[in-house]
């Protein structure tokens, strides 16, 4: 068996255990790779879901890059569970699919939320001075690192680190899908809190050419993720909609991986309990996330 639920906030050994079980258990469809460690020398594992098609596109999500926001790794795995133990009814779109999933990218981060500093947001890079800990990984991704919304100052929440992609986390993620011999057309970033779906660019108040195709596949998720349970998600550019905050992995999964289609969803709530949602709406906003994925699939399959 395996320690997941849904009803909980899991522990990174449980949904790393988890993982494994799939990997064990549905060897055909599931399989995990270690792509790296973390600092203090965490695995950092991606699920890989697919029915082994060579043709297929490929979607990457990444959750968990934020410690303290643990709708993220939940919502995710929910999402996992529901695809592979659906997988059969599920639509040809989602079947055409090969999905690269990272439920926990920042596993030491995580495990510190765990430990008692359950708002601690940034991975546990020691600075010498050892005042201040941590890189906000989503500011050390390599798409106009350094720039707005990025502190150089390590006792910052928004620490970018000493240069791109100079955290093991952000590099083994990189190296991987740069390595990787999937069609990946397209990534999605799961975060909490908010409610928004916001594409690039988020290092300025810019958008790409293409924007039109990133804004309709978007308002398509949010009717869809309305439909869940009514919640409204905000859609937007990530600059304009939210704050412009360079080095993010929705930027450099547009701008240097060049997908055409880059996400980043703040999942729930608007800020009544914020990073702290109570365990019950676990499901909720894992079915919205797996809406999201759903029109994702159908668009990408249907370009
Ligand atoms: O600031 C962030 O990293 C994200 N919000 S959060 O509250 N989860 O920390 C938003 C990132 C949006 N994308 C970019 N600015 N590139
Ligand atoms: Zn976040």
């Amino acid at each position: 068996g395996h320690p997941m639920t849904w009803t909980a906030y899991h522990n990174l050994e449980d949904i790393l255990q988890y993982m494994d079980f799939l990997a064990k258990s549905y060897p055909n469809l599931c399989s995990v790779k270690t792509i790296g460690r973390s600092l203090e020398n965490r695995p950092i594992k991606v699920l890989r879901i697919s029915n082994g098609d060579p043709s297929n596109k490929a979607v990457w999500i990444d959750a968990g890059i934020h410690a303290r926001e643990w709708i993220s790794p939940a919502a995710v795995t929910y999402v996992i569970d529901h695809l592979v133990a659906n997988w059969d009814s599920e639509t040809l779109d989602v079947k055409a699919i090969d999905w690269y999933i990272l439920p926990v990218m920042n596993p030491d981060g995580y495990a510190y939320t765990h430990k008692g500093d359950r708002l601690w947001r940034k991975n546990r890079r020691r600075h010498i001075n050892r005042l201040c800990n941590g890189v906000d990984l989503n500011r050390n991704y390599g798409h106009k690192w350094g720039g707005q919304g990025a502190s150089r100052q390590p006792c910052s929440e928004t620490f970018a680190g000493s240069s791109a992609f100079s955290e093991p986390e952000t590099k083994s993620v990189n190296d991987f899908l740069k390595k990787s011999g999937a069609n990946f057309k397209a990534s999605l970033s799961f975060h909490s809190y908010g409610q928004y779906i916001l594409y690039p660019w988020g290092y300025d108040r810019k958008v790409p050419a293409d924007h039109q195709d990133l804004d309709r596949v978007a308002r398509e998720a949010a009717a869809a993720i309305k439909n869940v349970e009514g919640k409204v998600y905000t859609v937007g550019p990530a600059g304009s909609t939210l704050y412009p905050a360079a080095g993010g992995s929705d930027d450099w999964a547009k701008g240097d991986l060049k997908l055409k289609y880059s996400y980043t969803i703040e999942l729930r709530d608007e800020g009544r309990y914020g990073f702290m949602l109570p365990a019950n709406q676990i499901i909720a906003s894992g079915e919205e996330s797996l809406a999201f994925a759903r029109v994702l699939a159908r668009n990408l399959v249907n370009a």
